[in-house]
């Protein structure tokens, strides 16, 4: 271990970590024209919804269990779902309630209706706009879109910065984040600029183990590439976010689509390698050309929500505590299989290194070795009877804070890393 000051969330960063699942929402002219990457050559006037109901989005999400809603507000193919200014290019142009209707805005008040966060995706890439080759011409159109979201739909939880397609273009990252601060300081920033959340490394909704929050250690376990190099704004304290389609690798809809939705099991495998190793899993369900989420797809996502309650959400015994050891003893001899734990990470990532053991005629016996715990680390393994389980911390930096050690009998799934 070296010398450094232990790496602490910021106070944002430690509500976003507990916010735990997100739905992503992909949303826009694609949606019309079979497309996942437009190259901003279609018309506005394929964009078309015939029921679009964004509180069916958001009373999905909430009912499934999400924390908070993401909206493609503009993708890579220029197209504006709000009442912008600085383009044409945008639903103004479209038939849909006579160009008067306003996506991002109906999004924003469902979610706030819902009690859900509402975050927005802005690609800096547009493959539209004329601007787009001239860096100084661009940036200021960037800014001016920005600030007509930060500024109009707001309270935001999140902005994301998507990277795909800018690799070797610059932007005025500084002039951005000005923006930012000034009118969302709250918000966390995805991938980009100043991150305070950082991409995975894949779109398998699954974070490699360990994943530790410290940007020195995330820089030599994640996949990057041009866009997701380090930044220098970049804090020392950094989570990851993992974000997947919750059909195959399609982010929009299309008709037709043969790409198999995933079933219960995978999703719950993600939910335990990425929540459960101390991510933010950021599930997209791609609204269809009604600008409703398909009827699947909800009765997928509803289920996912009922099957990770069903496991989780009642222990059969809890508790938390600082020391190398703590133990949590059941009322009378129980079959386990599972052990959640949470670290208090405003304490800083502290263990290093641990070992959960249970109680046998006597013995303790060991169930599980692992290293990072950070906000989560859902533990499973072969069922055993015991009466006392305990954590046993082999390293840590400074004494550890377990916030929560909690047991539990789960009794189906596949034992997962
Ligand atoms: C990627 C994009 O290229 C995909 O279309 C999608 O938006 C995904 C979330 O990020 O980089």
């Amino acid at each position: 271990m070296n010398d450094r000051p232990l790496a602490v969330p910021s106070k944002q960063q430690l509500a976003w970590q507990d916010l735990g699942l997100g739905m992503f929402c992909h949303f826009g002219l694609n949606t019309f024209c079979d497309r996942e990457w437009g190259e901003g050559k279609d018309t506005p006037a394929n964009f078309n919804p015939t029921e679009l109901d964004a509180g069916q989005w958001a009373r999905t999400a909430k009912r499934a269990g999400f924390s908070y809603l993401m909206l493609t507000a503009k993708h890579h193919d220029g197209f504006c779902l709000w009442q912008t200014d600085t383009t044409d290019y945008s639903v103004k142009s479209s038939p849909w309630k006579d160009g008067q209707g306003d996506v991002v805005r109906e999004c924003a008040e469902a979610c706030r209706k819902e009690g859900l966060l509402f975050g927005i995706y802005l690609s800096p890439w547009d493959r539209h706009d004329p601007r787009y080759p001239d860096r100084e011409a661009y940036d200021d159109l960037y800014c001016a879109q920005l600030t007509e979201l930060l500024t109009q739909y707001g309270p935001l939880v999140e902005l994301w910065f998507d990277g795909a397609g800018s690799e070797g273009r610059e932007y005025d990252w500084p002039r951005v984040m000005a923006l930012v601060q000034k009118y969302q300081p709250e918000a966390m920033v995805f991938n980009m600029g100043a991150p305070t959340v950082r991409w995975v490394g894949n779109e398998d909704g699954i974070a490699p183990y360990p994943c530790w929050n410290t940007a020195a250690e995330a820089r030599v376990s994640m996949f990057t590439n041009d866009m997701t190099a380090w930044l220098p704004e970049t804090p020392d304290w950094v989570p990851a976010e993992c974000p997947v389609p919750i059909r195959g690798n399609h982010w929009f809809w299309h008709p037709n689509d043969q790409t198999p939705l995933r079933p219960l099991e995978e999703l719950m495998d993600m939910y335990n390698r990425s929540v459960g190793h101390g991510a933010t899993l950021l599930l997209n369900l791609a609204p269809d050309n009604r600008g409703l989420f398909p009827e699947e797809e909800v009765v997928r996502v509803i289920e996912f929500g009922d099957e990770i309650r069903s496991r989780y959400a009642k222990p059969l015994a809890v508790t938390g505590g600082t020391g190398q050891t703590v133990t949590v003893r059941l009322e009378t001899e129980t079959e386990i299989d599972h052990v959640i734990l949470m670290e208090k990470i405003e304490l800083g990532e502290r263990v290093r290194d641990y070992v959960l053991e249970a109680e046998r005629n006597g013995e303790w016996v060991e169930l599980v070795k692992g290293s990072a715990i950070g906000h989560k680390k859902i533990d499973s393994f072969a069922a055993v009877r015991t009466k006392e389980i305990r954590i046993r911390i082999l390293q840590s930096v400074g004494e550890p804070f377990i916030r929560s050690l909690a047991v539990y009998y789960v009794n189906k799934g596949k034992r997962h890393a």
